[in-house]
């Protein structure tokens, strides 16, 4: 990775875009992998709000035991997570880690200067003052929000198909102003997220890091392929090397 940037001796202004593949090494199951859970959930059931219209019982069932796995000791942040913190901790340019994870890996490695774009999992949210609490554990279609005290209004504080993702604006000033965009860990299924590069690309360099090349692998300046855990440890050593 060219990283002085078209001769520019200033650290460059990153941009961090995580998916599900980073904490696949964590234990946690990514989407559209073999063993992902599309496979065994079907995606109108459980990630629309039409599904939740249908049935909420099976949908806060669903995130009930995405919960509990978040709580297991066993899931923790893994090498990645940390190394992504470190670079924050010791960036002298601007940094935002994008993620669209719900889970809570990277904050519980450090990481503040973050964005949940798809919403998180330990929160929930009521649909009738619009209140986001934490929401560590079960949630059922009678909880009350502990803002108002309404029964049978909270919802997971998640970016379903169809909903608009979280602090877009905030991303697009991040993306305008970026000077190196990283992918990691994520198919590039699902928009906007998938949409980045292409926003980005003809003036920032990009580089994606992940198990197997994107959907839109072709779109990246340089693409590496290996498990999370290995690659993104070795990409913040080079950029700290350079400038940290
Ligand atoms: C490893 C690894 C290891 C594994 N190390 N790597 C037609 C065209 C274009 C767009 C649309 C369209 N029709 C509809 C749309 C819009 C729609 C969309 O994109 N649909 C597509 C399916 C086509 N998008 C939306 O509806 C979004 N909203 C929206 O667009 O609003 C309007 C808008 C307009 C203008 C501007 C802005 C907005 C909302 C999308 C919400 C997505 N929600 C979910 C569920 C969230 C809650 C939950 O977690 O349950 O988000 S779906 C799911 O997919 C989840 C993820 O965040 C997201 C992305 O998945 P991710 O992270 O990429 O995981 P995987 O499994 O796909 O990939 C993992 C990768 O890791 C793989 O490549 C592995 O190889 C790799 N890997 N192990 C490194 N150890």
């Amino acid at each position: 990775m060219d990283a002085d940037l078209r001769g520019d001796m200033k650290p460059p202004n990153i941009v961090i875009l995580t998916g599900a593949g980073i904490s696949q090494e964590s234990g946690l199951h990514t989407f559209r992998d073999g063993d992902g859970l599309w496979a065994k959930h079907r995606i109108e059931d459980v990630a629309t709000p039409e599904g939740f219209a249908r049935n909420p019982a099976l949908v806060q069932g669903f995130y009930n035991a995405r919960r509990a796995q978040l709580r297991d000791p066993a899931v923790q942040p893994n090498a990645a997570h940390q190394a992504l913190a470190e670079l924050e901790a010791h960036w002298p340019g601007e940094f935002l880690l994008v993620t669209q994870n719900i889970d809570n890996l990277h904050d519980r490695a450090g990481s503040s200067r973050l964005i949940h774009m798809h919403g998180e999992l330990a929160k929930a949210r009521c649909l009738r003052c619009h209140a986001v609490t934490v929401a560590d554990g079960d949630l059922t279609p009678e909880s009350a929000c502990p803002e108002c005290g309404a029964a049978g209004k909270l919802r997971p504080h998640v970016v379903w198909f169809g909903e608009m993702p979280l602090q877009m604006e905030r991303i697009g000033a991040a993306l305008d102003a970026c000077d190196l965009f990283v992918s990691i860990g994520t198919s590039g299924a699902v928009y906007p997220a998938a949409g980045f590069v292409q926003e980005v690309r003809h003036r920032a360099d990009t580089l994606e890091l992940n198990l197997e090349p994107s959907e839109g692998s072709h779109l990246f300046d340089e693409a590496r392929h290996g498990h999370a855990t290995q690659l993104v440890p070795g990409f913040v050593r080079e950029m700290l090397a350079k400038w940290g």
